[in-house]
């Protein structure tokens, strides 16, 4: 059998994740809600509603289903707005020379994000064609660290969770890749993903000897 390779997308194949804290920045600042990076770091992986649940915890607000309706909506209007100005620019250090990597050795990825923009982006990018599945937040019902979207994407692929290996910038996508008993592979800072199997700084760190050793790792 072949290992298997699923991607998380922000943070991990570009950095989408400082336009999601500008546009719940300005959400939460136009509530009075403090926000800064520490709580930014919590929505990383979350789905859109759980953020802002979150967020309007934190605050200590309730609001109208209307309210928060409309709240969602201009938060995705306004991310939308920065990932409409993105391309292939901004795809992160080291990604595409991985991709390369894989897809000439015939290995098969898939991509695994909680985001329902997941296919917009990667358009933008003009990576889509890289994915042999998508599984993204119009999918799964589950949000990280449940491992729904992981798992949906090993049966796609038709392989064992235990024989793939998953790339992810979040706390909660690295506990859903272990909760799958999948390979997890940290990429960002390692005191917030020390449960991973592996860690590194960037995709700039893992060069094809580092692909053959997760290649050949058994949890
Ligand atoms: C991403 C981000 C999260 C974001 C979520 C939903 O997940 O990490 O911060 O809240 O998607 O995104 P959207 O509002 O675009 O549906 P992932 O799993 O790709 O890191
Ligand atoms: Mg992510």
């Amino acid at each position: 059998f072949k290992k298997a390779f699923i991607f998380d997308l922000d943070g991990v194949i570009v950095d989408t994740a400082k336009y999601h804290f500008l546009a719940w920045k300005n959400l939460a600042e136009s509530l009075d809600i403090l926000f800064s990076e520490e709580e930014n770091e919590q929505l990383k992986g979350v789905s859109r509603v759980k953020s802002l649940e979150k967020i309007l915890k934190w605050g200590n607000k309730t609001i109208s289903e209307e309210k928060f309706n409309n709240l969602m909506t201009k938060k995705n209007e306004e991310y939308l707005s920065y990932v409409d100005a993105m391309s292939k620019e901004d795809i992160l250090p080291g990604v595409l020379e991985t991709l390369n990597y894989l897809k000439e050795n015939d290995y098969p990825i898939a991509l695994g994000s909680a985001s329902k923009n997941a296919r917009r982006i990667l358009n933008k990018v003009e990576l889509y064609s890289y994915f042999e599945y998508i599984v993204d937040g119009n999918e799964v019902s589950k949000a990280k660290p449940d491992p729904e979207v992981f798992l949906k994407g090993c049966e796609l692929l038709a392989v064992e969770p235990q024989h793939s290996i998953v790339f992810e910038d979040s706390q909660a996508g690295i506990q859903a890749a272990n909760n799958a008993h999948m390979t997890s592979v940290g990429i960002g800072d390692e005191s917030v993903l020390s449960e991973a199997d592996f860690n590194f700084k960037s995709f700039s760190e893992i060069s094809e000897d580092v692909l053959k050793t997760l290649i050949n790792f058994k949890k």
